[in-house]
């Protein structure tokens, strides 16, 4: 069975009992914001191109109040088992704030050294709850960023004039805080999710058209491997400068602009891994905008079919995935009513996403918990709302 998203006011229910039992007293501000589970575009967002994600239901909660002594204390369900779960630190007006331990807060700090108003911010006191699965390539990390992001914006009062600021506040805080050159993708989905669609990005212009994700016979299953090899952080900028790479010898500001036929015209004296990793996002670029199309026509068989090239290509040519995820989606792809199958994220551990019949969803799940080595746990995704402030 797939599991349940426990619903917001739950989450945020409890996020008040504890901040209650933490601080003695009520919070009044309360924001939330979405993990995400992309459905094609995997890698192309630090190239420019495009990206098809969506925001889940599974958020990340802040509740709190401000206060005036210059320290903002948080309580939060943190990843690292033996990590503190409260931590206090000062204002950056006091002095600037720098990333430490334990690694969980830096998202939270990275983004107040980020925000926009940060010279309204007198401290405050907070609790964060999520839903979002830890370390499970669903985005927990933007998922807390733009919370915090948002939660600031209500206590300050002081919303972003423009989104897309906000969701490039919360990726350097990702850059400078937590040290990983992520792209755009996640926290301009977490910022900008709409409820029933997915969202098609030109991380180029960061200009977004929403593709509606309307069919009710259709479910977008994600299945976590419950595996997280640590590889994922060290290769992910090894991609990065790989793709780089491959754009100077190309002689193009990025790969965005790079066609197949001028790549193929260096295959040989480009170096062989450099060509291979062009290749696959010059390729998923374009899948990204032919599966956007295939959803806009209601053709699910050509969407399922990129989906599937696209896990391919991440497997083969990009390399960033891992047996765990191999065997998810060969798993899934073997049930009848499974249009495509593929790793979303960053990989090497972390979901797939799986286009399938709603009729045909249990089938997939009881294949997969027969066949797979490890344990998978499964969500069934919908389209949801991207940050928000919640009324408490
Ligand atoms: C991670 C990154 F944070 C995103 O920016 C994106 O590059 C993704 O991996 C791969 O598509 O989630």
């Amino acid at each position: 069975m797939a599991c349940r998203t426990v619903p917001v006011e739950e989450l945020v229910s409890k996020a008040k009992k504890e901040f209650e039992q933490n601080f003695g007293t009520q919070p009044n501000v309360a924001a939330c914001a979405p993990g995400r589970v992309n459905l094609i575009g995997e890698h192309t967002d630090y190239n420019d191109g495009f990206v098809l994600p969506m925001a889940l239901p599974m958020v990340t909660v802040i509740v709190g109040r401000s206060t005036d002594n210059g320290e903002c204390t948080i309580v939060a369900a943190v990843p690292e088992a033996d990590a503190p779960r409260k931590v206090s630190f000062h204002v950056p007006s006091k002095q600037p704030l720098l990333p430490g331990s334990p690694k969980w807060a830096n998202y939270v700090k990275g983004v107040i050294a980020n925000f926009h108003a940060t010279g309204l911010i007198s401290g405050f006191e907070a609790v964060i709850l999520t839903t979002v699965p830890l370390g499970g390539g669903l985005s927990s990390s933007a998922s807390l960023e733009v919370a915090t992001y948002t939660f600031l914006e209500a206590l300050t009062n002081n919303k972003s004039k423009e989104l897309q600021d906000k969701a490039l506040a919360c990726q350097k805080a990702e850059h400078n805080f937590a040290g990983v050159p992520c792209g755009i993708m996640d926290q301009f989905i977490s910022v900008m999710g709409k409820t029933g669609n997915a969202l098609l990005i030109d991380c180029r212009s960061l200009v977004a058209e929403l593709v509606p994700l309307q069919d009710p016979k259709v479910a977008i299953l994600v299945t976590n491997s419950n595996v997280h090899h640590d590889l994922g952080s060290s290769e992910y900028p090894v991609r990065r400068s790989q793709c780089e790479e491959a754009a100077r010898l190309l002689q193009k500001p990025s790969l965005r602009t790079a066609t197949m036929q001028e790549l193929t015209s260096l295959e040989g004296t480009m170096d062989e891994v450099i060509f291979r990793r062009a290749r696959h996002v010059i390729g998923e670029i374009s899948r990204t905008e032919q599966a956007a199309l295939a959803l806009r026509v209601g053709d699910c068989e050509w969407l399922g079919r990129l989906m599937n090239e696209s896990h391919d290509s991440l497997r083969d040519d990009y390399e960033v995935s891992c047996a765990e995820l191999d065997q998810l989606v060969e798993l899934a792809r073997k049930v009848d009513g499974v249009f495509g199958s593929r790793m979303t994220g960053g990989g090497f551990g972390g979901c797939t996403v799986t286009l399938v019949k709603e009729s045909e969803v249990e089938k997939v799940i009881s294949h997969i918990n027969e066949k797979y080595s490890k344990e998978a746990t499964f969500y069934v995704a919908t389209p949801s709302e991207g940050a928000r402030i919640l009324k408490l």
